[in-house]
């Protein structure tokens, strides 16, 4: 009943907007994009939770982000952890036992694919579910960290650990001391690698793809400036509009993964 009732519906034009094929503008839209990329030896993408929320991984600022009515910030922090080391590490154990049972999709698979297709291609993510790795993107920067490793507060050493769920209160093998999330978390800085590899990627890439974030957590959200102060041509794709939209070349709303798929075919 219903896909009939669309069928008729998509040939009237007063419904064309709600019928799913996108707006003529999007299609010319995509094909701009895609003759950018054709000419484009250097891409630099920045993704964000939206790309994971086709997964099933809750973003952040989305009605799902909320975890016993915590806002992500007040968990997220040195704060937080120094106060209630348990709650912060029950936060995790949650997300990484949600994490532990999704999967890539369409849009992080065409990242990677995407990889191979361009001489230089460096994807920064503020993302720390390691779907990226798990799609098969090698040029990758974690700038926000990975929830599947671990940092001693005692000794500093960096383990990798998929224990879910992992025991509340873990501590270091080697020294004893309590191990926390190796996560970058509000108020404290990101590593400095990370932000020179960003930064010469941003600076050298003729294309930028801003995928499925709110673009309000800096410094990352002040990445799009820096490509496009460097001449890129930036194109954000994302389900709704970002303060990024105003100041990109092309803002496509959609589904990430939908939108990047498209950009290979
Ligand atoms: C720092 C790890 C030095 C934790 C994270 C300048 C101005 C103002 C404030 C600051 C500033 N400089 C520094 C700050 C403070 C702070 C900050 O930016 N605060 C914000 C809130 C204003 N920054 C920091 O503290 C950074 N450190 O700067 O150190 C310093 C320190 C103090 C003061 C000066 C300098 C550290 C920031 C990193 C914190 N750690 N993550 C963890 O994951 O557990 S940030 C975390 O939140 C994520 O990693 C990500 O970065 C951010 C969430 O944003 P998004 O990923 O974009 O997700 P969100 O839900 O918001 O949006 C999703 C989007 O996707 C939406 O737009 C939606 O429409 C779209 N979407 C949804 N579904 C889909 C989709 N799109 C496509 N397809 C779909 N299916
Ligand atoms: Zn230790």
């Amino acid at each position: 009943m219903t896909s009939f009732l669309l069928t008729k519906v998509r040939y009237t034009p007063r419904h064309r907007q709600r019928s799913r094929r996108p707006p003529m503008s999007h299609d010319r839209n995509m094909d701009t994009i895609k003759a950018k990329l054709a000419q484009a030896r250097s891409v630099t993408v920045l993704t964000g939770a939206g790309i994971s929320a086709d997964s099933g991984v809750p973003t952040f600022r989305g009605a799902d982000g909320l975890w016993r009515n915590f806002r992500p910030e007040e968990l997220a922090s040195p704060e937080a952890f120094a106060r209630d080391p348990r709650l912060v590490w029950e936060w995790y154990n949650w997300r990484r036992g949600l994490i532990a049972t999704k999967r890539p999709n369409p849009a992080h698979v065409a990242l990677a694919a995407m990889e191979r297709r361009f001489e230089h291609c460096w994807l920064i993510t503020q993302n720390v579910d390691g779907l990226h790795r798990a799609a098969g993107s090698e040029n990758v920067s974690e700038i926000h960290g990975n929830i599947w490793r671990v940092r001693c507060t005692g000794c500093g050493e960096v383990t990798e650990n998929r224990e879910v769920p992992i025991p509340i209160l873990p501590h270091c093998g080697a020294c004893g001391a309590l191990l926390r999330p190796h996560i970058v978390w509000f108020g404290e800085s990101l590593d400095p690698d990370d932000l020179e590899r960003s930064a010469a990627a941003l600076r050298s890439c003729q294309v930028m793809l801003i995928i499925g974030t709110s673009g309000v957590v800096y410094p990352a959200a002040s990445f799009a400036p820096i490509a496009k102060a460097a001449g890129a041509f930036v194109v954000e794709l994302n389900l709704d509009p970002t303060p990024n939209s105003g100041l990109v070349d092309l803002s496509l709303q959609g589904r990430a993964k939908d939108l990047v798929p498209r950009l290979l075919d």
